[in-house]
């Protein structure tokens, strides 16, 4: 037993790229791989801090990826203090802006940090956070993107029996809305008209076009209306909030708890969803947390669905945790699901850990 703090020695990063079973067809972007960042931050008491990044864009690991071993070269042999390093690295890039790039690698890096904590004091990372381990509940984002409306139906089925889900994510924002209505109807008849449907229009209209569309859903006792509109259009969302009777929902793209912060001033949603790679990590949500607690705010998750689930733990307003098994296959152990909650193992740490076999067989070409 030692009380010596873990000090930074260097980072090794590989960018993988893994084939989705279901391609992502989304107003933002359309998907057929999901490029990944595996971070490992090694120790010189030789705890390795594990996590990665899901940075959309394949390309983008070129730029990510440099600023992440910037950051460690700077840290190099001072303590790892994830609240005090939050501050410093952002001290260190604030000359170029803290949205994008480097409040991503900000995140990884942070999450790899809290890994090695976690680690260090031998507990699963919700028990470090003075949580505790238990049943996550969840719904699940794995499909029903915006594919031809005769496969919604079979899908949802598949969607539900994957882990008993009562709750599903479809995507909505078609051309025409009575083909968002139809969706809707489809999910229904196979999930069953109790199942809670969380609709995703992902940033793809205008206000105007929101507006119409949403009120034209709004008695459908759908779940929530997420992202109707560009995400930092935030007088707009404090409109569709006043105006819809279905909770609005924003946050994926927040960078850093200043960005959830004055969203919830500008009452600009009912419900917050932050992404670990965007907030700042373990430490970025542990102080948006304390922010949506305090406003009583319910905060759900984006993407991240390992490191994601401790938080939940020690999430004051905690919500719905988004499942998706994307990075299922370079995992040494994925999570498992039962009647619809995400299970955290008993390990010490994030719970993130590779299969290096599938890992060399994913790595993407430089
Ligand atoms: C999403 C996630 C990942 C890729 C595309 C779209 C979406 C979500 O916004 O909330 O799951
Ligand atoms: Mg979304």
């Amino acid at each position: 037993m030692t009380t010596e703090a873990l000090t930074y020695h260097s980072v090794t990063t590989r960018a993988v790229i893994i084939p989705l079973k279901r391609p992502v067809v989304s107003r933002v972007g359309l998907f057929k791989d999901w490029p990944l960042i595996l971070i490992d931050l090694q120790t010189n008491q030789g705890i390795i801090g594990r996590a990665y990044l899901e940075p959309y864009l394949a390309r983008s690991v070129r730029y990510i990826i440099p600023a992440i071993h910037d950051l460690v070269t700077a840290l190099k042999d001072r303590p790892i203090a994830p609240f005090d390093d939050f501050q410093a690295n952002r001290k260190a890039f604030s000359l170029i802006g803290l949205q994008g790039v480097a409040m991503i690698a900000i995140s990884g890096l942070d999450m790899a940090c809290w890994d090695a904590r976690a680690k260090a004091s031998n507990l699963p990372l919700a028990r470090l956070l003075g949580g505790d381990l238990g049943p996550v509940p969840a719904y699940n984002s794995n499909g029903l993107w915006l594919t031809p409306l005769e496969t919604l139906e079979e899908e949802a089925a598949e969607l539900v029996k994957e882990g008993d889900f009562t709750s599903l994510k479809l995507r909505l924002g078609r051309a025409k809305a009575a083909d968002d209505m139809a969706a809707v109807n489809a999910v229904r008849r196979a999930a069953g008209d109790d199942v809670n449907l969380m609709c995703d229009f992902n940033q793809g209209q205008t206000l105007g076009d929101a507006l119409a569309r949403c009120h034209a859903l709004d008695d459908q006792g759908l779940y929530w209306f997420e992202e109707p509109i560009p995400y930092d259009e935030i007088t707009g969302y404090a409109q569709l909030t006043r105006e819809l009777a279905t909770p609005v929902q924003l946050g994926e793209n927040f960078y850093g708890p200043r960005a959830l912060s004055e969203a919830l001033e500008a009452h600009a949603g009912d419900y917050v969803m932050p992404d670990l790679m965007r907030i700042g990590g373990v430490t970025g949500w542990l102080r948006s947390a304390a922010i949506a607690g305090a406003s009583g705010v319910p905060m759900s998750t984006h993407l991240y669905p390992e490191v994601s689930a401790h938080l939940m733990r020690v999430t004051e307003t905690a919500h719905w945790l988004e499942w998706q098994d994307w990075c299922n296959p370079i995992l040494a152990e994925p999570y498992t699901l039962k009647d619809g909650h995400l299970l955290i193992p008993d390990r010490p740490g994030n719970g993130v850990d590779w299969n290096e076999e599938a890992v060399s067989q994913y790595l993407m070409a430089d």
